[in-house]
């Protein structure tokens, strides 16, 4: 449960005088936050903000002032109604977890390890439908993006000039709203410019949903790897080869795979020759280092199976790290987009910029996206 539902479920008669006080300074915080949210989503042209744990959406650039006010107040109404946590110790400061050149930091503690609390924390808001439908659509929006042309355009295809799997995600995706039904070729082409930043923006407002609701369950945000473990690892075993060891050969070729696109990509020399936007569609489109590393870590047939036996979108178990519905689910989606992530900082630092923001007005060393958010809010 979201701590603000736990919160509000000790509305009145519960609390005391003191805490019915705080209430109201969460409420208003609440308040000033939502209408950031709508405010900047308005201004955006991206609509309505979307839930974040049913309220929240740090997709419509949320000030991370008005963030961190919220968070206080939450952190301190937890402490006075759960002595035992302690997250008065939090209040009033932040640290950085990782997040690279970017100014929206709301952690206030960061952690290698991911705990079960953790996971509990965050699987109410990845397992919703509406949630694991968003990131599923907005995956097919993505490639679709790569695959249209202006000059074959997908209104005027006919079924069979179109690959099943194209056509279902464009009649999905014309359907629920996020392609208009004329033109979506065109508007396809649009998004194709900067679809590798795109691809980086949007994981990293993912990043960024799952650390502010951990902190506002008074949690430890999630550190991501710095490296790829090795192939042998105490702490992030392969699953698949807790299962079954025979396969080590065959995971260790993917292993050593990645590494080098990655101690590749990670050079200076490289990254000095590229824009961001190509860095992103070396390691997803021609170097497969983002497939690449969720095949990696997924788990075994039968164990994805148990877990997914039901219908996958509404699932409340299902994690499979293969597929766009529930690899979010899964906790080695965070570890392993949080090491793609740290890419941005890599590109950053060797092109000279500090931050990397949607404005940067009056910010000096600052790179501004030119591929933000693509599709609908979920
Ligand atoms: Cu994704």
């Amino acid at each position: 449960m979201c701590l603000i539902d736990k919160l509000a479920g000790f509305k009145s008669a519960q609390l005391s005088t003191m805490a019915t006080a705080m209430t109201l300074i969460v409420s208003f915080s609440v308040i000033s936050f939502h209408r950031a949210a709508a405010e900047d989503a308005a201004i955006n042209g991206t609509g309505q903000p979307g839930p974040y744990c049913g309220r929240f959406n740090v997709l419509g650039k949320v000030n991370v002032e008005s963030a961190n006010k919220f968070l206080d107040a939450m952190l301190t109404l937890n402490s006075m109604i759960y002595p035992e946590s302690h997250t008065e110790r939090w209040v009033g400061k932040t640290v950085p977890c990782n997040i690279l050149g970017d100014e929206f930091q709301v952690c206030r503690a960061c952690q290698e390890e991911i705990t079960q609390e953790q996971m509990d924390a965050i699987r109410p808001m990845l397992t919703s439908s509406s949630h694991r439908i968003w990131h599923d659509r907005w995956h097919r929006m993505w490639r679709l993006s790569n695959e249209v042309t202006l000059d074959k355009p997908f209104d005027v295809l006919t079924k069979d000039q179109v690959d099943n799997d194209n056509l279902e995600s464009l009649t999905l995706l014309i359907k629920e709203g996020w392609l208009p039904e004329h033109n979506a070729s065109q508007f396809l082409t649009t998004t194709q410019a900067f679809r590798g930043e795109s691809f980086f923006y949007m994981h990293r407002q993912m990043i960024k949903m799952v650390n502010f609701e951990l902190t506002a369950n008074g949690l430890p945000c999630i550190q991501p790897w710095r490296d790829l473990p090795p192939i042998v690892d105490k702490n992030w075993p392969i699953p698949r080869l807790v299962h079954n060891p025979k396969l080590l050969s065959q995971a260790n070729q993917l292993h050593d795979e990645i590494e080098s696109v990655l101690r590749r990509v990670s050079e200076e020399s490289y990254l000095r020759t590229v824009s961001l936007d190509v860095l992103a569609r070396d390691i997803t489109f021609k170097d497969n280092i983002h497939a690449d590393l969720h095949t990696l870590y997924a788990d075994d047939k039968a164990t994805t199976q148990a877990k997914c036996q039901n219908d996958e979108a509404t699932s409340r178990t299902c994690d499979d790290l293969t597929s766009d519905l529930s690899s979010q689910v899964n906790k080695h989606f965070w570890k392993l987009h949080g090491l793609i992530d740290n890419l941005i900082g890599k590109w950053l630092k060797a092109n000279d910029y500090d931050i990397v923001s949607e404005n940067c007005e009056g910010k000096t060393r600052c790179y501004k996206w030119k591929g933000t958010y693509l599709g609908k809010l979920p």
